[in-house]
């Protein structure tokens, strides 16, 4: 047995005027609330610090900017990870990096960030699948403006050895890519780690809105089972700025069961303790990779 206790702190709505400071108080609060419940590995969502800024088109640069992190972690972002380390508790956190490349080229990307619960920074990890579009679309209700305002990540999906097992991470839309969980599947995670800032109107196909906390553990309880790994994915949810983001965040056994789920739209923390042994229930038998997998056949995945 491995177990590890591992939290999801689901957050409620982050206004566009909240300061870093009120909503790194709000993440610290969280934590501890984790901790105090024995949690040794606290998954905050996708973009934590800020409201999802990608739901406007935001034309003067330095208000986009705003929103991003220059430094990680920096004077306002502190306290948490000196709160996480006082009480022995890494954590997952998304947020919105800007890098300034040596030649002086800025990047931006939909970061996350592990953190082991001396403080050390084991592993980042930058959104692949960017959904949305890329120009102002006044049609829709809202925008969803990720690919003009981040790059596709260019890290690759990571692992890393971190909390007694093999930790690692996405982002959002990637969940709903087969591909995101079959790769962490190949490099032996046993736990992926996730937050996502899910509307639950969907302009394109606003007749899909009733479904979407259904595809939301569908493609996750799916990733889970085919790949033998424990899914932790927390939600920013409720009713920001004038959008309803979907809550539901959960832990997700490598059985693809759901064995702990939020029940509202606000800060909310849930728990549970993960035996990471149980990855080999999945790993070792009906998805032996080595043993069953007929990679001659699987080229159009890789394929244009
Ligand atoms: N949000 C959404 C997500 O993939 C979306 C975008 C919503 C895509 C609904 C499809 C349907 O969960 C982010 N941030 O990726």
């Amino acid at each position: 047995r491995r177990p590890l206790t591992v939290a999801a702190a689901q957050l409620g709505p982050i206004a566009r005027t909240d300061s870093r400071a009120a909503t790194v108080a709000r993440l610290v609060a969280l934590l501890r609330e984790a901790a105090g419940r024995g949690a040794t590995l606290v998954v905050f969502p996708e973009l934590a610090l800020t409201t999802f800024f990608p739901r406007w088109y935001i034309e003067d640069p330095a208000d986009l900017d705003a929103f991003f992190e220059a430094e990680m972690p920096g004077p306002e972002t502190r306290p948490l990870f000196d709160a996480a380390s006082d009480l022995g508790v890494g954590f997952y956190l998304g947020y919105a990096e800007l890098v300034t490349a040596p030649d002086g080229a800025r990047h931006r990307f939909n970061t996350a960030i592990l953190v082991d619960p001396s403080g050390r920074l084991v592993g980042t990890y930058r959104k692949i699948h960017l959904p949305g579009h890329v120009e102002h679309e006044p049609w829709r209700a809202f925008q969803h403006l990720e690919k003009r305002y981040f790059e596709p990540g260019n890290l690759g999906f990571g692992a890393w050895r971190a909390f007694g097992g093999v930790m690692g991470m996405a982002l959002c839309n990637d969940r709903r890519w087969p591909e995101t969980f079959r790769v962490l599947g190949l490099k032996g995670v046993e736990m992926a780690l996730l937050g996502y800032n899910t509307p639950i109107h969907y302009p394109p196909v606003p007749e899909h809105d009733h479904l979407q906390g259904f595809h939301n553990h569908l493609c996750m309880q799916a990733g889970a089972y085919q790949n033998g790994m424990w899914v932790v994915a927390t939600a920013k949810a409720g009713r920001e700025e004038g959008c309803d983001l979907l809550g539901q965040s959960c832990i997700i056994a490598p059985t693809g069961e759901i064995v702990a789920m939020a029940s509202t739209v606000a800060d909310e923390v849930i728990t549970a303790t993960c035996d990471l042994e149980r990855t080999r229930e999945i790993k070792d038998h009906i998805f032996k990779f080595d043993l069953h997998r007929q990679i001659a056949e699987y080229g159009p995945i890789t394929a244009q």
